[in-house]
């Protein structure tokens, strides 16, 4: 018999939608509609033996007591943030990410946002649009890149693609995290502070957690200064957001580049009409190749757990 697994999410690889259905008795939570959902649980949860969620989503304490034959959490993504492993772990509960798959294009997307801020790509764009450039008009000259600093807090897999990547366009770089890294290719700075205080362009790559929650504060976005540039392709609760704004808006920090947010889809006005911001919807990883790649990875961590397999990915 197939395991009942609980798909918080559709991939959009119709491919592994197609493998899931293969190998599984799948419960698609996303299909239902929100007034149902409660109801609809009540019937499918008692027997579920895999949950299937992304790292956006990912799964709490509520839900999980509800899933009492739950063995495994697959995570279609690399933050776990969003899941209780407390919960999780306290049950014996196996927990699988999707690391490495989706490593260059969020770095990619990084460096996508850097340079839309670096040359104020939003502005350009409207510019022509709205014949600005046909009506004469003079348009501002931007600062390049060689040479610049690139701050880069958070240093794993992502960190680290994102320095390589700012390399090549002539940046210098340094980087930031608790832990120092043996040989690494860029100087670590004493404190994110002392980060911030170096760099013309501080790049978040650390992963979410209570331990990093707004650790982006007012003090670093000071430090950061006014021809500074924010960039996040983390969390947004790495940042914290209304002393963004307030910096943003008064110009103590110069701009800022994001694609994730303190409150996920719901971005707070005050931001959404600032001039000196890029902003993406957390779309990281979001390409043909990575969700097929990050999807794969989450079918053969399911299918290795019901083989009686050790996971390919663990979350530890
Ligand atoms: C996605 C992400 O939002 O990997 C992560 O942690 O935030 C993103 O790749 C998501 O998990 C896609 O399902």
């Amino acid at each position: 018999m197939k395991p009942d697994v609980l798909v918080m999410a559709a991939s959009p690889s119709a491919d592994v939608m197609a493998q899931l259905e293969q190998h599984f008795h799948c419960h698609h939570l996303w299909q239902q509609a929100a007034e149902q959902q409660a109801a609809w649980l009540a019937t499918v949860a008692p027997n579920a033996r895999g949950v299937l969620t992304t790292g956006a989503i990912g799964i709490q304490a509520d839900l999980l007591a509800q899933l009492p034959k739950v063995e495994i959490v697959a995570v279609n993504g690399i933050g776990t943030d969003a899941v209780d492993l407390a919960a999780t772990r306290a049950r014996g509960i196996l927990v699988s990410n999707t690391p490495g798959v989706l490593t260059d294009d969020v770095a990619d997307l990084a460096l996508t946002l850097l340079l839309s801020a670096a040359r104020r790509l939003p502005a350009l764009d409207a510019f022509v649009r709205n014949g600005s450039w046909q009506a004469g008009k003079p348009i501002a000259s931007t600062r390049a890149l060689r040479g610049k600093v690139c701050g880069v807090y958070g240093y794993g897999r992502i960190g680290q693609a994102i320095a390589a990547r700012a390399a090549a366009f002539g940046m210098q770089v340094q980087y930031f995290q608790p832990r120092a890294i043996e040989g690494a290719s860029a100087p670590r700075a004493e404190s994110l502070l002392a980060l911030a205080q170096a760099s013309d362009y501080l790049v978040v790559a650390a992963p979410g957690s209570p331990a990093t929650r707004h650790t982006v504060s007012a003090e670093v976005l000071a430090a950061l200064g006014p021809q500074g540039t924010l960039v996040n392709i983390a969390r947004g609760s790495l940042v914290d957001e209304a002393a963004l704004i307030t910096a943003l808006r008064e110009g103590t920090l110069g701009f800022a580049a994001l694609d994730v947010f303190a409150d996920e889809p719901r971005v707070p006005a005050a931001l959404r009409e600032l001039e000196n911001v890029v902003l993406t919807p957390h779309v990281g990883s979001l390409t043909v190749e990575t969700r097929h790649a990050m999807g794969q990875l989450v079918v053969d961590n399911l299918r290795a757990h019901f083989a009686g397999q050790p996971l390919l990915t663990p979350v530890l």
